[in-house]
Order: C-alpha cells, then structure tokens, then sequence
C-alpha cells in the first residue's frame, strides 16, 4: 500500500499559431490550441496511491499547433488523476486542498494559452502574439498524502497477534507470521460498518525513527478507539504493556489521547495464574478489556460485541 507520494505535475503548453500565408501575402494561418489542465477527482474505487507511484512524471496533453487554410490547433486533452477520498494535496509544504468526496474535482495546474495565428492578428490589429513563457502550461511538484478513514486501531508490539485478530474479525486478508514486521502498511477491514485498522509492530524507540518509525500516524486521525493488543502468552506481559503505553505518549499525543481498551491476546497458550494476573491488573487500572484467542469463536464473537460496546458514541 503506497500512502504518500510526490509527484511532478504538468499542464499542457497551447500551440503556437500558424503564420501560413496565402500567395498573395495574406495571412491565413488557425489560432493554436489551449494545453490541458490538470485536475484531480476523488473516486471511491481508488483505496491508495499505489497507481500512481509506478510514475514521476504526469503531464497534460499540449494544445496542437495552429495550420494552414484557418485551421485551428485542437485542445491539448486535460490529465485528471484518480485518488481515493481523504487525500491532502500539499504543494511547497502548503496544503492545497483535501478531496473527501467522490467526484470531487479539483483544477491543480492551468494549461498554456493557445497563440493567435496570423488571421486572427490582422483581424485584431491591437492583438500582440504571447511568447514562449505566456504559452507554457504551469507545471509543479505536489505530495500527495492519502490517510486510511479507521474506527478502531489495533496497536501492539510485533507479533501479539494483531492481523490474527483483524482477519478473524473481518474479511481483511493480512499476512500472518511468526516474526517481527510481517505487517508493513497498516491494513483496514470492516467488522460491519465499523473500521478496524492493523497497524504495524510499533516497538520501543518507534517515536525516534526504531524499527518502521512514525509514519504510521497518518492513518490514526479519524479513529475514536486504540485497541491495545496484550500477548498473554509472552512472558512479562504487563511490563510490555506498560512500556508500550509509555512509546505510544511518546509517539503522538493526539494518539495517546484517543479513549484506550485491551485485548489479551492468545489465551489458549497462557497459564491460568497469569490470566488471572492480568485480569487482576487491568481491574484495578480500570481499564476495560476483553480475553481473546482466534481459535475460540465465543472469545471472538465477545470481542466483536466489546470493541462495539467501547467505541465512543458520536455525539451528533
Ligand atoms: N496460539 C495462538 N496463536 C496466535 C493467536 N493469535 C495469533 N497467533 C500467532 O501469533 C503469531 C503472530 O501473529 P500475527 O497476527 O502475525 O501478529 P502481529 O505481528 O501482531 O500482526 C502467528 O504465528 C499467529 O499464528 C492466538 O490467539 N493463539
Ligand atoms: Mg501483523
């Protein structure tokens, strides 16, 4: 999944305008034709910028030249770019503008002006041709940075069980392994119509750069419940929930902010001793949680009806 990209962008240059002359002298050259422009459009069909990273360099088509006999240059065709909704257009660091609408659609760049051809001129005696720089089409570099529209994260270290949890609870197909960072870029599936968003293994140090850094916060804005996934299984369990709570502070504070819940995770490899010690712990932080295994459906189906019942209520 490609959530940022920069781009140079370019609209088309207008054509020059014929100077064709009949034999008699007189003029009878078209006027040439206006360079596209560049616009961007919000499609629901997009869900990332992978489409567009394969390339640099996007331009418009160029207005075609004037002809002979008063033909005109015909209209350089416009470049319109597909991009899914909740992406920020910046351009030399400002934001430009955010498509959140499909069809939304948005004029970047403005093609080149087409130049009169002679007959035109004459007709307009006070008309003086454009030069080059007046026929260019505006051109610039844009970032393009698209941020996933998530209702819940599932945040945790490497390894806790975290994509398990999301293709069990949904239709999301992340990859699931036995190792540190098998998830690279956040993955989003839908429980219903709540989104629940995989975020990649933070771990210590992640706020300074560590392991796949900061990046990820893009993605956290809209999202209203941290679901803060404890591997039950792993020895020192609170020590490792406590720490990670400490990077995610350090991280973001509008992410440490968000209403927080727990899942512990892998119950059917934990002692029961210390099940009972995290139920212990968690109770008395007053900090809601729920017990989880994947290869337990009543455990899943009590996650499902827990995540529901945690998120925040929008107030209207
Ligand atoms: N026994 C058991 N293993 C699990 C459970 N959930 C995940 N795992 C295993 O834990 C490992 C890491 O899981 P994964 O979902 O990739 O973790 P992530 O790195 O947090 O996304 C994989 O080998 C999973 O099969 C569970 O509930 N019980
Ligand atoms: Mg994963």
């Amino acid at each position: 999944m490609t959530d940022q990209i920069t781009v140079r962008l370019k609209a088309g240059n207008g054509g020059k305008g014929s100077q064709a002359l009949w034999r008699n002298r007189r003029p009878y050259g078209g006027d040439g034709g206006k360079g596209g422009d560049v616009y961007v459009t919000g499609s629901t069909n997009v869900y990332d910028l992978t489409a567009l990273a394969s390339k640099p360099f996007y331009a418009a088509e160029n207005g075609k030249d004037g002809l002979a006999l008063n033909r005109y240059g015909t209209r350089g065709k416009d470049l319109l770019l597909e991009l899914p909704l909740r992406t920020e257009i910046y351009k030399d660091g400002e934001l430009v503008t955010t498509i959140t609408e499909n069809g939304q659609t948005e004029k970047l760049l403005k093609g080149g002006r087409g130049d009169k051809g002679n007959l035109t001129l004459k007709k307009h005696p006070t008309w003086t041709p454009l030069t080059e720089e007046e026929r260019m089409g505006e051109e610039g570099i844009f970032t393009l940075v698209y941020k996933i529209d998530a209702d819940i994260l599932l945040i945790g270290y490497p390894n806790v069980g975290k994509s398990s949890l999301l293709n069990t609870l949904t239709q999301a197909k992340a990859k699931v392994g036995n190792y540190e960072f098998t998830t690279l870029t956040p993955k989003l599936g839908r429980m219903g119509t709540i989104k629940i968003l995989d975020l990649p293994g933070l771990i210590d140090g992640t706020h300074e750069g560590k392991g796949l850094g900061t990046h990820f916060v893009q993605h956290t804005e809209t999202a209203t419940l941290i679901a803060h996934l404890v591997d039950s299984s792993a020895l020192n369990a609170m020590t490792r929930y406590e720490s990670l709570s400490k990077e995610i502070t350090r991280i973001d504070s509008a992410l440490s902010s968000k209403k927080t819940c727990v899942i512990i995770t892998k119950t059917d490899e934990a002692s029961p001793e210390t099940l009972q010690e995290l139920k212990t712990y968690f109770s008395k932080k007053k900090i809601p949680f729920v017990l989880c295994s994947v290869i337990d459906t009543e455990s899943i189906e009590a996650v499902k009806h827990f995540l529901t019942e945690q998120l925040p209520i929008e107030e209207l």
